[in-house]
């Protein structure tokens, strides 16, 4: 038996970030992002049923060894709930819309097209043992945390937290009670640094797990996700603002505090925080910044705010972007089937 399924899913940005885990996969707090629409992933999964399984990984139409033995591993693990898939023979072409160097997680949008993927797979061998993106969810948190709420669009909330009714330490789940204005929210992506950043995920996770301030961060992350969902139902911007930087810097405060301690942000990274928020002041305006595991800022604003925006980076931020770069980004509707 042959057949091949093709999925587009994007990158997303959380507000409240996801950052140390208690066991394998599950987040020490809950998190909330956007989802993105033009930083995506497109992701062929071909299968053949076959007695000596093999598996081929294409990166941008070459083969590329590097990738292959990740997606090994995590064939490896959906195959405890899902023994099946180790019958068939798998080639994987897959491609980004954003440079693999740009330092952009790739990440989320990935494993989150190859978990839609394989739940595909999975639909067309009548053995998906959940709701389709349910299990996709699932089946993306185990490659990735982050890749979890890449399957949906808009909002995306991930971990079990009290104010957010069905919310899941295994699945995301969409969040909808929101105020019109993030539905249309804009994300430039200032690209600070190209090339690979110097510390991974995981070390970056497991960090969290000796860390003198954990207890704290897993409670304080807990009540910004209660704060965020007045904010986001409101659309009280003053406070969203005020919400997102704080998370941003608490993140990159918490790399900074561990032992050993990562310094992600670069000089340009501080300059232009530090221009977006003088701005702000002097402008009336909304524009702010988060940041992911990075040296890359993410400048978040609401729709009224774009032109605005575009004079802040034509006039002062994109001379501090690594050859002058940056994408222009929007909240997305999610993962499409192609
Ligand atoms: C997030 N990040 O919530 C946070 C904010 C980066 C900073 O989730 O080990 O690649 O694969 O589950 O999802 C990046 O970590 O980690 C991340 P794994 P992941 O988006």
């Amino acid at each position: 038996m042959k057949g091949s399924v093709k999925w587009q899913s994007p990158s997303n940005i959380a507000l409240v970030k996801y950052w140390g885990k208690k066991g394998f996969q599950i987040p020490a707090n809950a998190s909330i992002s956007f989802t993105l629409s033009n930083c995506h992933t497109t992701t062929e999964l071909k299968w053949t049923k076959s007695d000596s399984p093999e598996l081929t990984v294409f990166l941008d139409g070459h083969e590329n060894a590097a990738f292959k033995p990740k997606v090994a591993a995590y064939f490896e693990k959906i195959a405890q709930d899902y023994p099946i898939i180790k019958e068939y023979a798998f080639e994987i072409h897959t491609s980004n819309t954003f440079p693999h160097s740009s330092g952009i997680a790739s990440s989320a949008s990935g494993m989150s097209a190859l978990a839609l993927c394989t739940c595909s797979l999975l639909e067309t061998l009548d053995v998906l043992q959940k709701p389709f993106f349910e299990e996709a969810s699932n089946l993306a948190r185990i490659g990735s945390g982050s890749a979890s709420r890449s399957v949906y669009g808009g909002l995306v909330e991930w971990g079990q937290h009290p104010d957010y009714a069905g919310s899941s330490d295994l699945f995301a789940v969409p969040y909808s009670d929101v105020h019109p204005v993030f539905h249309t929210y804009q994300d430039t992506i200032l690209l600070v640094h190209e090339g690979q950043k110097s510390v991974s995920s995981s070390v970056g996770h497991g960090l969290l797990d000796n860390h003198p301030f954990s207890d704290k961060r897993f409670e304080i992350a807990q009540q910004n996700m209660s704060k965020l969902k007045q904010i986001l139902s409101n659309g009280d911007l003053d406070s969203f603002v005020e919400l997102i930087e704080s998370e941003a810097l608490m993140l990159h405060g918490l790399m900074m505090t561990s032992s050993p301690s990562f310094i992600l942000m670069l000089p340009n990274t501080l300059a232009i925080i530090q221009k977006i928020q003088h701005f702000r002041k002097q402008n009336d305006c909304h524009i702010a910044f988060t940041l992911d595991a990075g040296a890359n800022v993410h400048m978040l604003y609401p729709e009224k705010d774009v032109d605005k925006a575009r004079r802040l980076i034509d006039n002062e931020l994109a001379a501090l972007c690594a050859n002058g770069q940056y994408i222009c980004d929007t909240v997305g509707t999610g993962p499409t089937k192609l």
